[in-house]
């Protein structure tokens, strides 16, 4: 597909900013939508708006066929075994906090361990620390290189018999790192240990096969692959699920109510309480409909020859350091400048038209680890260009002679 067809699939990157042309540099945040996911969300709005799995009139059987297909879409595009197995949710965060509370509830207790890595997002720290608070469980970390790639003597030296789950992420945010996660949960698995993925980064650049990966949980936000914000999904093995005690309690998620006693509805619903982000998830449905129309193949290609076309001039960029300089890397570049706080550049490059993220990422250890206190970071998406990442440069390059 040519650059300027898919260019055009996105309305909102044709406008300026402060007089330039919009550079969006900020995908790893958020991802912009194209027409097909906002014309999905508004069709359902304007055609069949309605609640779903209640209605007995069309408007209601309408939507809860678009919703229920959305999650056919969304088995197909992970090679999810079984529609069972995926729980809409808010997104990553709610997954993992949904995995936390009612897995871990259920399985972990004091002198178990949770094991996690120094590169994880707080949503992949605060909601273990917050279970092993509760149990007495350990939390334990997995530590890294400078390259910001995971030590994996030390990961194979940390697992034992008392490790209950891994927690690790796919990709990245703060660092682009693409963590070896296959041999990591075959790893885990050796030791009796559970994996959960965290997918946030990683599923709009990487083709991920749940079933390959025999991963348990995996955990991905709709926003950061073309879709809509406030959804996403959690994907987890059948056996595990059935096992495990509802995450909230509400409607949709029974069977039967009593004052005695509830019976709880089978699966996927036993995990969605409540009215669900309906628009959301027909537009996550046309978003990842979108990927595939596209295809990884293309996405990788791409993604890969802007990275590799930006690291280039980073290289050679003056006081410019890289963070995160893993061999196996996407399309995030994640740098400080020797004399400009990342908060300014961040500042001044907007008012260039260029869009980056500045701050800790939600990942504050990482920032540690390398000493400072927050990082720029350019990330990059299948509509962004050489130009681009030209006027990126171009605008750090004012940036550095305002601080000269
Ligand atoms: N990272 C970023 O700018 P939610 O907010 O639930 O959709 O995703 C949370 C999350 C979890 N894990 C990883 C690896 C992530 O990157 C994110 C979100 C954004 O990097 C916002 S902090």
């Amino acid at each position: 597909m040519h650059i300027e067809d898919i260019r055009n699939d996105f309305p909102i990157l044709d406008q300026e900013i402060f007089g330039h042309p919009l550079v969006y540099l900020d995908n790893a945040a958020t991802t912009q939508k194209p027409q097909c996911v906002i014309d999905a969300v508004r069709k359902y709005y304007e055609k069949d708006n309605s609640n779903i799995h209640r209605g007995v009139h069309s408007l209601s059987e309408r939507a809860t066929r678009d919703y229920e297909a959305a999650r056919e879409t969304i088995r197909h595009f992970f090679n999810v075994k079984s529609s069972r197995e995926v729980i809409f949710t808010r997104g990553t965060t709610e997954s993992i906090n949904l995995v936390a509370s009612s897995w871990g509830g259920a399985n972990v207790s004091e002198g178990d361990e949770i094991l996690i890595s120094h590169m994880e997002h707080h949503s992949n720290i605060v909601p273990w620390q917050m279970l092993c608070e509760r149990t007495g469980a350990k939390l334990k970390v997995i530590p890294m290189h400078e390259s910001g790639e995971l030590d994996m003597v030390a990961y194979a030296d940390l697992l034992s018999t008392r490790t209950k789950l891994v927690g690790i992420v796919h990709m990245s945010n703060a660092l682009g790192t693409i963590n070896p996660i296959k041999s990591m949960i075959e790893q885990a698995h050796a030791v009796g240990a559970k994996v959960l993925v965290d997918g946030a980064q990683a599923a709009a650049h990487i083709a991920t096969d749940i079933q390959a990966l025999d991963v348990d949980f995996y955990a991905t936000s709709a926003h950061k692959m073309y879709g809509p914000t406030g959804v996403g999904v959690l994907i987890a093995k059948e056996e595990l699920l059935e096992a495990m005690p509802p995450y909230q309690g509400g409607g949709d998620m029974i069977l039967m109510v009593t004052f005695e006693k509830t019976q709880y509805n089978a699966l996927p619903h036993k995990f969605e309480a409540g009215t669900p982000n309906i628009a959301g998830v027909i537009g996550f449905g046309a978003a990842l409909r979108y990927i595939e129309s596209i295809g990884f193949a293309s996405i990788v290609k791409r993604e890969k020859e802007l990275l590799i076309y930006a690291t280039q001039q980073a290289e050679t960029f003056t006081g410019l350091r890289q963070i995160g300089t893993a061999k196996d890397k996407a399309c995030v570049l994640s740098f400080v400048l020797d004399t400009v706080h990342p908060h300014d550049l961040g500042t001044i490059l907007d008012r260039e038209g260029v869009a980056i993220r500045a701050g800790h990422h939600c990942a504050m250890p990482v920032m540690q680890f390398y000493q400072v206190p927050a990082t720029a970071r350019a990330s990059f998406s299948i509509y962004n260009t050489e130009q681009e990442v030209d006027a990126l440069f171009a605008a750090l390059g004012k940036a550095r002679q305002m601080f000269a």
